[in-house]
């Protein structure tokens, strides 16, 4: 197996569909700050790296691979996640292209927003969020017997779309309510072997709309790109 080295920041966003999948199928790498794998801050660091942003996975200390949709297919080709099939493979592709829709604002606004700018976003967002839920719930629907979007088990884009709408369940825990498929789904995904372990362990994200912190070995560090 290549050696993996994830680098990003503090915050829950763009390096977790990528931490699922590679828990989920017991694949070793590290978790590397910026400012760790760099030897210096992010701000003197970004002009070296390909599209100058994060996340980045270093394979075998050689190939650095940007953009976060291009590292969990690659980590989907190598872990076996990736349908054999080409027009299957397209339609998980889609799935998950739909789900990194939901990045911006929801990542963002969940990791960094406080008080009245947060508030202001947060309902524009959750009317948003309900035709990308109410998708869901029908694709879902299509296959009851199947806890995942395409069968019995989880392709990479069931990785992306339990990380938003993860997100989106801080905005109002009962979001979910009108859309059981999508409570079950989100139930499979954190009862799956290699995630439920990953989810207890990760570093919980607190004070959101607040002071939003991650608790990075029991101690609380404000979100962000910088080591503080
Ligand atoms: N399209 C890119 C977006 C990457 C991105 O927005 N990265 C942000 C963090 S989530 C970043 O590097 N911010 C620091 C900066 O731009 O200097 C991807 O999917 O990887």
């Amino acid at each position: 197996m290549a050696d993996l080295r994830l680098v990003y920041f503090k915050m829950r966003a763009l390096a977790e569909a990528p931490q699922l999948l590679l828990h989920y199928t017991g694949t070793p790498y590290s978790y590397e700050m910026a400012w760790d794998y760099f030897g210096q801050p992010w701000s003197e660091a970004k002009t070296s790296v390909p599209y100058r942003q994060l996340p980045m996975l270093v394979v075998d200390d050689n190939t650095r691979i940007c953009q976060s949709g291009a590292i969990t297919r690659f980590l989907a080709q190598l872990t076996g996640m990736q349908p054999q099939d080409p027009l299957l493979g397209a339609e998980v592709d889609a799935l998950y292209e739909t789900s990194q829709e939901m990045f911006m604002p929801l990542n963002p606004t969940i990791n960094f927003a406080v008080g009245e700018k947060f508030e202001s976003v947060k309902s524009d967002l959750l009317e948003q969020l309900q035709p990308r839920l109410a998708d869901f719930e029908r694709l879902l629907g299509a296959t009851p017997d199947s806890p995942f979007f395409f069968g019995e088990t989880p392709f990479y884009c069931d990785f992306g779309v339990f990380h938003h709408v993860n997100l989106a369940l801080f905005l109002d825990e009962d979001l979910l309510n009108p859309f059981p498929n999508l409570g079950a789904f989100m139930a499979a995904v954190e009862g799956l072997s290699g995630v439920s372990e990953y989810l207890s362990s990760r570093p919980d994200l607190i004070g959101v709309g607040t002071q939003p912190q991650l608790v990075i070995d029991g101690v609380a560090r404000p979100t962000g790109v910088v080591n503080e």
